[in-house]
Formats: structure tokens, C-alpha cells, sequence
């Protein structure tokens, strides 16, 4: 009974081109993005920018999911409707992000680990109380110097990732499973893909081992693109034929969704290369998007934090959902940014 809830749950946040919101930023995070439009990091900021965001008009035609952060989805909108219960009856499926951050990786220089297992079970527990169908887990993987990542900080976190999927699916939660290669650095696209393909196989490996049900989960990864500081930036059809073939070579047919990051690409960039990927299919998963920033920099950047702003705000948003739908399908073109 669990593994059909778990598997219809997951093949319907990758349904009919829908896509999901990550809009689970940390407290220290959400204060860098409100700090650049200098807007106060107090929880009613943070809860009157979220409520925007969920209570935007049409949404629902293009987000399945939004990932929420743990004070969100203890908070309600302004008329008393918890967060969870006004996503669910707009027929948006609540998620937590339920790691608890990075630490350094103990003698292991320039790399990192993320926590949370400790009690994860019995907040999971009290999760899904709160509504939450799905969960979120992020590992951090840096390309650094010839030996970083090394191979016990891949298998270290992979393991972390494997653990944490196995606890969520117990409790009948879809694990998002997110590996995530950074971006920062000068490393061209090759090294990029090398060390996302060594990072996936760590991941599956340890996956299949945990037990993980990979028809009841969601990956979420980075696409194969060259470090921000490369000065060789690839165009389209470079960044999508490497990004399917490490896909291809490394995610088991199985897994019903890949949910790409954005990852620091721009709003547009994030969209075109989705576009790109799924022009390129079939796939033999649905190809998604969980963005952070792409979904969300344009509405920060249009809100200001003024409620003057708050309907062109709204739009902004709804644009950049539509638009991410579209490139779902591969029927997003470029020139649709000036059309609107
Ligand atoms: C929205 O940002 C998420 C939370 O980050 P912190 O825990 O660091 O505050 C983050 O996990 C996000 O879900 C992913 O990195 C994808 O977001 P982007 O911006 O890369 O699409």
C-alpha cells in the first residue's frame, strides 16, 4: 500500500509538465536574498513574501509541489489558513526540506557534509502531520583542486542522501533526492560531468542498498554545465547532450522524475537549457524542474518588499512558472521573454 502511495505521489509531482518551487531557503539564505532588496529578514517578511508567492493566481496550472522550510510550514496566511492547508486545496502538494545544513567534513579540507539524521524519524513523524507529502535532502559536492571531491566525501554523503530517502519512505514521504555539484569554480563542463557521473553512481549505489524504492522517490540534480568562473561557457546543445548522457548512463530507468536545480544559472539560462533537455527526448523519466532562484530572483527583484509591487510581483512569478512548463515540453522559446 505504501509503495503505491509513494509511487503515485512522485509520478504526480512530475505530471502533465508541472514542475516544483523550492522555496525552502534557511533563515541565513532568505536574509542574503532580502538583504539585496533591503528588506527586513523578520518572520512576518518571510511570511508575508511566502504567502505572495503561494497565493499567486494561476499557479496551480504549473506547480505540482512547493518545498517548504520548517518555520513556513508552521505559518499561515494572513486570514489563518496554514500554508500546508492552502497549497493543498489549491491542489499544490506541501513539501519540507528536512536536512539541517552542511558542516565541514572532519579532516577532510574544502568539503562538506550535510546533518540531520539524528531524530529525522520523529520529525518526519511530526511532518506529515503538518501536511507534508514529500521531502527535501541536500548534499553539497564542490569541485576544487585535482583530488576534491574526493571519494569518501561522494560516499559519505551519498550515504547521508540513502538514509535519509529510506526514513521518508518508511513514513509514506516521497524523498527528493538532491546531490548537488556546485557551480562556483573554473572547472570546464567536462570535469563537471566527470564528478556528477561519480557522484550519481555513489548515490544509486547507495540508494539500491538502503533499500530505497526508486519508483517512490525524485532525484534532484545540478545540469552538466561549466564552472561560473570558466571562461569556455558552453552553449545549449553542449550543456543538454551532456546533462542526458550523464542521466542516462546513471539514473536508473526506474526513477519516474528528474527534477533539475538551478543552481546559480540565470532565470533564463535555467529555462532555455530545460527546453533544450526535453526537445531531446523521450526520456525514459519525466524532466522537471525545483528551482530556487530561477523561479524566484525576478519576483524578489519585482517586489522589493513593497505591497505596491506585490500584483507585478505575482506576475513576474506566474510568468516564470508558465514558462518553466513550457521548456517541460520542449516548446519554450527564447523570445517569449520580451513577448510579455
Ligand atoms: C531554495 O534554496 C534551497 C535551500 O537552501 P539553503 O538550505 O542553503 O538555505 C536549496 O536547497 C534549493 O532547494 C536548491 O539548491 C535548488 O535551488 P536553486 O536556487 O539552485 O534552484
Amino acid at each position: 500500500m505504501i509503495r503505491d502511495n509513494l509511487m503515485a505521489t512522485a509520478q504526480a509531482l512530475v505530471a502533465n509538465q508541472k514542475g516544483l518551487l523550492a522555496a525552502d531557503e534557511s533563515h541565513s539564505t532568505i536574509k542574503k536574498r532580502f538583504d539585496a532588496i533591503r528588506v527586513e529578514n523578520s518572520e512576518e517578511n518571510r511570511r508575508r513574501y511566502r504567502e505572495l508567492l503561494f497565493t499567486t493566481e494561476g499557479i496551480e496550472r504549473y506547480i505540482s509541489g512547493v518545498i517548504l522550510f520548517d518555520e513556513t510550514l508552521r505559518q499561515a496566511a494572513r486570514d489563518g489558513t496554514p500554508f500546508a492547508e492552502l497549497l493543498s486545496r489549491r491542489g499544490i502538494m506541501p513539501g519540507i526540506k528536512v536536512d539541517r545544513g552542511t558542516k565541514a567534513l572532519a579532516l577532510h579540507p574544502g568539503e562538506e557534509i550535510t546533518e540531520g539524521l539524528d531524530g529525522l524519524r520523529e520529525r518526519l513523524a511530526e511532518y506529515k502531520r503538518l501536511g507534508a507529502r514529500f521531502a527535501k535532502w541536500r548534499a553539497v559536492i564542490a569541485i576544487k583542486e585535482q583530488d576534491v571531491p574526493t571519494c569518501f566525501a561522494m560516499r559519505a554523503n551519498a550515504h547521508g542522501l540513502a538514509r535519509y530517502a529510506a526514513l521518508c519512505q518508511e513514513l509514506d514521504i516521497v524523498p527528493i533526492v538532491e546531490p548537488e555539484v556546485l557551480m562556483d569554480g573554473d572547472h570546464d563542463i567536462e570535469r563537471c560531468e566527470d564528478v556528477t557521473s561519480r557522484v550519481l553512481e555513489a548515490v544509486f549505489t547507495e540508494l539500491d542498498a538502503h533499500r530505497v524504492l526508486l519508483e517512490g522517490m525524485l532525484l534532484k540534480p545540478n545540469m552538466i554545465v561549466a564552472g561560473l568562473q570558466c571562461a569556455a561557457q558552453e552553449g545549449l546543445r553542449r550543456v543538454s547532450e551532456a546533462t542526458i548522457r550523464c542521466m542516462s548512463r546513471y539514473v536508473p530507468a526506474a526513477v519516474p522524475g528528474i527534477v533539475f536545480l538551478s543552481g546559480g544559472q540565470s532565470a533564463e539560462d535555467a529555462t532555455d537549457h530545460l527546453n533544450a533537455i526535453n526537445s531531446m527526448g523521450p526520456h525514459p523519466w519525466q524532466i522537471s524542474y525545483s528551482y530556487g532562484r530561477a523561479l524566484q530572483a525576478p519576483v524578489l527583484a519585482a517586489w522589493q518588499g513593497q505591497q505596491a509591487h506585490r500584483l507585478a510581483a505575482q506576475q513576474t512569478f506566474l510568468k516564470r512558472c508558465r514558462l518553466n512548463s513550457l521548456a517541460c515540453n520542449g516548446k519554450y522559446s527564447r523570445s517569449m521573454e520580451a513577448a510579455e
